[in-house]
């Protein structure tokens, strides 16, 4: 295989989603790029500089909402050196350290997020997230009886992997469907999810459904606890960009459109959960109110005011 070909199979399962989930796309990315360093041959400096930006260009491409994979890739590509060996030294120093670091905060993560559940609490999850189920297996591993609500979460059914993994992990589980959030909001103790991005005033980017879960838990007085580690902060938005949000194919929803003429189908990935209904975040350097992500951003993502200006 040709080091390219790694790289266009990497960023097309990233886009199939055959890896998906904001903090397994960017290890993947960066792994990507550093067995993509270790295989290009290059006449120069200049030239592998080149041939690694095309192959940041080509896995940022990939999923436009998660900031995740360009806080990852950013990491990854911040190498500075003289010569091309130092170089590739470099970005395999770098895509290893952003791999070891998260694998470290997710288990921080779950240390300190399970301190917030009791012996006996229902917990809601939504979607597949590694963050958030590190807060259940620990807090699960540590002797608390816990059950997990889980929802199914349309169009991908990503409720699907929770469960199973909450099976494996022998976590007693519930799943409903995403319309039933609110119709069990009442017997639920704390709802823990993860996110794909967290800007700057502490706004949560995170799968659809999200948005309304936090708010059937306001109304029910349920605590809301968001897992994330710190890479899923965005810098950009300081600088006022918006986050996308992805919109997939129709055939997600419906296979079959093709029978109605006057009908399209929306298929929005994420949604927006504004920072009055987050009453947590939960990540590897502690629980922060969502009003302190601003400097999240600035102390953990070492990120400066005149960068990408
Ligand atoms: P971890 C997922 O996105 C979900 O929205 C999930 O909440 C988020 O990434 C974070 O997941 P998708 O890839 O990084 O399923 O905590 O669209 O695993």
């Amino acid at each position: 295989m040709k080091p390219m070909d790694q790289v266009l199979e990497t960023s097309e399962k990233i886009r199939s989603m055959e890896i998906r989930g904001a903090g397994r796309i960017a290890t993947a990315a960066a792994a990507s790029l550093r067995d993509f360093s270790l295989a290009i041959e290059a006449r120069s400096l200049e030239d592998f500089n080149l041939q690694m930006k095309r192959a940041a260009d080509l896995l940022l491409k990939t999923r436009p909402t998660a900031v995740s994979l360009s806080n990852a890739i950013r990491m990854v590509m911040k190498y500075r050196a003289e010569t091309l060996a130092s170089a590739r030294t470099a970005v395999v120093l770098n895509a290893n350290c952003f791999i070891e670091n998260s694998e470290k905060a997710l288990e921080k993560i779950g240390r300190i997020g399970s301190r917030r559940i009791r012996d006996g609490d229902v917990v809601l999850t939504h979607c597949n997230s590694l963050a958030a189920i590190s807060v259940l297996s620990t807090a699960h591993k540590s002797g608390k009886k816990i059950k997990v609500i889980a929802t199914e979460s349309r169009p991908r059914f990503q409720g699907i992997t929770t469960i199973g993994m909450l099976d494996r992990l022998g976590i007693e589980t519930e799943l409903i469907v995403d319309s039933a959030a609110r119709s069990v909001m009442n017997e639920v103790d704390l709802v823990v999810v993860g996110a794909d991005v967290i800007t700057a005033n502490g706004t949560l980017v995170n799968k659809i459904g999200t948005a309304q879960i936090a708010l059937f838990a306001s109304e029910a007085r349920t605590s809301f606890m968001v897992a994330a580690e710190t890479y899923k902060f965005s810098p950009q938005t300081i600088l006022g960009e918006l986050v996308t949000i992805e919109e997939r194919e129709a055939g997600e929803v419906l296979p079959d459109i093709s029978k109605y003429s006057h009908v399209r189908v929306r298929n929005p990935a994420f949604d927006v959960t504004p920072h009055q209904y987050i009453d947590m975040i939960c990540t590897e350097v502690g629980v922060i109110p969502p009003e302190m992500s601003y400097l999240i951003i600035k102390e953990r993502l070492g990120w400066e005011m005149d960068e990408d200006i």
